[in-house]
């Protein structure tokens, strides 16, 4: 058996990732990164899906639904072997921490990338978790959590620890089934509304009791163990910033931990695992007191969301010590072998409304920019621009990850980089966790796991008016893209006595005074803008007696002789005046073909980008977001108007397709039909023309925002 010949099979060829977005795409990188084949797995609502795309092959698993497809564990089971991966990475969530499904995998003679089924069973049931530890020697608060579940024998517990207590559902998780209770004449009450809470949350009405800590911070020790029996932790992650115990804000280390304290809690999460014979990586949680006491909350069997950020300050790759682990290697590292270096934070980016409490924000991602990756900056994330944050799996976008020197040096960075991600389509909590970085208790590193709810004043900031230099640049923005569009219409038709072709400063469609009014969600304010000379393409002057400001008359690129895509050459950016907020300003500007634009406002270059969500305007500029709604002014919608295409104004699904391709039809003819919300809508032709293209068909489904067909002219 053991002949010298013979040759160690240890990495697996082949694996599947049993999940979806991130994670699943965090996964595929590190594989490929060791040249190990990857099998993706989708459901319906996952065709297109980033994680799909960076896959070697894909597995269709059935339905939205995760119940039937992420969940369905024998489907993935089949998807392994029809495929031949000889391992499943579960990732987080769904079937991560699923004994039955482990040991399915086992069954079927696949290696499941995580701990065995019985560890993971042992750490399933809270009340079972803390009596193991408790053997192991490991600190837990002071408590019950024995089988006697007697209103009167706990009600004598909990006078024994001293008031106030925590219940707790033994089978609990996600703070379901939890209740603080301060005194001896709240508890039947209380209990028995925990119990109500669990057993519709868990099916199972057992309780645990707890001294009630005030005011502790979450730390968590990121541990590892291989098959030989080598154990060794990674340190530890401060996840205090939480919101309803949603995780918010992740950060390695933990601010003001002593290496006394790391490697005294270091110590206990190797026992916690060692005492279930633990193998590969795993989270022990504690809540640890203002005094630096340290209890064990409950253990995690998976690799977590907030990984990176221990991978940063490491400078190690988790999901690679997982793959090695489970094929049978060593641990790459010995204790001895590891060390911090640096800070790290991650900020969970959400399609949620922090104004409407936090509640998933579904749609299509119009528009998404990640600011760009570094040694410093790491976005993981599932989604691309045009992809959809549906109702059917967790709303993240991305896990932003910062790397610093230190705290203040990653914070810093961490703003800078979230000044950089727009959104645009769904409402995001960017700006929340901006505040909640930005909070002088939060930089001072005054902070517990109550921190968004103490200071809930501070991180909704009441709503300031939009500056008027931004309501210019929204009025700047509609006069010149609506020039372009004109432009590029008439270069493509290919009319050589088209007038656009002349430099005379004939122009159509382009007025000469417009008024806008704009809503920035404080109020409407009313812009006008004029256009006041026009620079030509020697760049020798503007033909306008209206001299700008000094320090804009230092000839800038703008005011020569530069092109605007799709502009006829010679084609030269002309010169505004701006009337709003009761200031004027002078300005300039021109469209990038990127689609950003470039402005000078008396004298200042500015550079935003703007994008257009149905009638608001959203302004990126230098880290701040404007959503300006556009009450008047700027003419009919300019997408639909000017490019032809026709964009469907809601989900729903597509009931009747009336045009065909290359038909001719009029304006008002009916194209197709669409259901949504059980109500019928008909899109009709805005003009005359030809229909080129027709992207779907009767039965479809389709995301608000996505072009229905293409409408040209004859
Ligand atoms: C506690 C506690 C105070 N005292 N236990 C919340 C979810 C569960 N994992 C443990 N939780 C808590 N248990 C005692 N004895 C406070 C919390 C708690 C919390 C813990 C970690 C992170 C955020 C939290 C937010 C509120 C309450």
């Amino acid at each position: 058996m053991n002949s010298v010949f013979s040759v160690a099979k240890l990495m697996f060829d082949k694996i599947l990732i049993a999940n979806r977005g991130e994670i699943a795409c965090r996964i595929i990188h590190t594989a490929k990164r060791l040249g190990v084949g990857t099998v993706a797995v989708y459901s319906e609502a996952d065709v297109n899906a980033r994680h799909v795309n960076l896959a070697d092959e894909a597995v269709a698993i059935g339905p939205a639904p995760a119940r039937d497809s992420y969940l369905a564990a024998e489907k993935l089971i089949r998807a392994a072997e029809r495929s031949g991966a000889e391992a499943i990475h579960p990732g987080y969530g769904f079937l991560s921490e699923n004994a039955g499904f482990a040991e399915a995998c086992g069954g079927a003679g696949i290696t499941f990338i995580g701990p065995s089924p019985r560890a993971i069973e042992s750490m399933g049931s809270k009340s079972a978790a803390k009596t193991i530890m408790q053997q192991a020697g490991i600190p837990l608060v002071p408590g019950y959590h024995g089988d006697n579940q007697e209103e009167a024998f706990f009600l004598g517990e909990a006078e024994k620890i001293g008031f106030p207590v925590m219940l707790k559902a033994s089978a609990g998780g996600g703070g379901r089934g939890m209740r603080v209770v301060n005194s001896a004449a709240e508890f039947s009450e209380a209990l028995r509304s925990a119990k109500r809470e669990a057993l519709g949350a868990f099916n199972d009405d057992r309780m645990l009791l707890e001294k009630y800590l005030e005011q502790p911070r979450h730390i968590e020790i990121q541990i590892f163990c291989d098959q030989q029996g080598n154990a060794v932790h990674l340190f530890e992650r401060d996840c205090s910033i939480q919101r309803r115990h949603q995780k918010v804000l992740e950060e390695a280390s933990a601010p003001g931990m002593t290496d006394e304290t790391r490697s005294a809690m270091g110590d206990a999460a190797i026992s916690a695992a060692r005492a279930i014979d633990y193998t590969g990586a795993g989270t022990v949680e504690f809540i640890v007191n203002s005094d630096g006491a340290f209890y064990f909350m409950e253990m995690n069997t998976r690799l977590q969301v907030e990984h990176p950020v221990t991978e940063f300050i490491t400078g190690l790759d988790l999901v690679e010590w997982q793959l090695r682990v489970a094929a049978g290697e060593r641990l790459p590292a010995s204790q001895d072998q590891l060390a911090i270096n640096g800070h790290a934070l991650e900020a969970r980016i959400y399609a949620e409304d922090p104004d409407n409490g936090f509640l998933p924000s579904t749609g299509s991602l119009r528009h998404l920019r990640f600011p760009a990756e570094t040694s410093n900056v790491r976005v993981d994330t599932g989604v691309r621009e045009g992809d959809s944050i549906s109702v059917h799996y967790d709303p993240l976008i991305a896990k932003l990850i910062v790397w610093g020197n230190d705290r203040g040096d990653c914070l810093r960075r961490a703003l800078e980089s979230l000044g950089r991600t727009q959104v645009v389509g769904v409402m995001t909590n960017i700006d929340f966790l901006v505040s909640v970085i930005s909070h002088e208790a939060y930089r001072a590193a005054d902070f517990d796991t109550g921190f968004i709810e103490r200071h809930n004043v501070d991180l909704f900031p009441e709503k300031t008016p939009a500056p008027s230099d931004v309501l210019g640049l929204a009025a700047l923005y509609h006069v010149l893209r609506r020039a372009s569009l004109a432009a590029q219409k008439a270069a493509s038709s290919a009319d050589p006595t088209s007038p656009w072709w002349a430099t005379d400063g004939w122009r159509p469609n382009l007025v000469e005074e417009e008024r806008f009014s704009f809503h920035d969600g404080t109020g409407e304010s009313k812009v006008c803008i004029i256009r006041a000379g026009r620079g030509n393409h020697a760049g020798a002057g503007r033909g306008t007696d209206l001299s700008p400001s000094p320090a804009e008359n230092n000839s800038t690129p703008l005011l020569s002789s530069h092109n605007m895509p799709g502009q006829a050459p010679g084609y030269a950016a002309d010169a505004y005046i701006i009337r709003a907020g009761g200031q004027l300003i002078y300005a300039s500007g021109r469209l990038e073909a990127d689609g950003s634009l470039t402005a000078i406002m008396d004298g200042t270059q500015r550079r935003a980008d703007v994008v257009e969500d149905h009638d608001h305007l959203v302004i990126f500029e230098a880290g701040n977001t404007f959503r300006l709604k556009r009450l008047s002014g700027g003419g009919d919608s300019i997408d639909e108007e000017a490019t032809g295409n026709l964009i469907s104004p809601m989900p729903g699904t597509i009931i009747e397709v009336m045009a065909g391709e290359g038909q001719q039809v009029r304006k008002g003819d009916t194209l197709l039909v669409l259901e949504a919300m059980k109500i019928e809508h008909t899109i009709v032709a805005p003009r005359d023309g030809t229909v080129q293209a027709i992207h779907y068909r009767a039965g479809d489904m389709v995301e608000d925002g996505v072009e229905l067909l293409v409408l040209t002219d004859k």
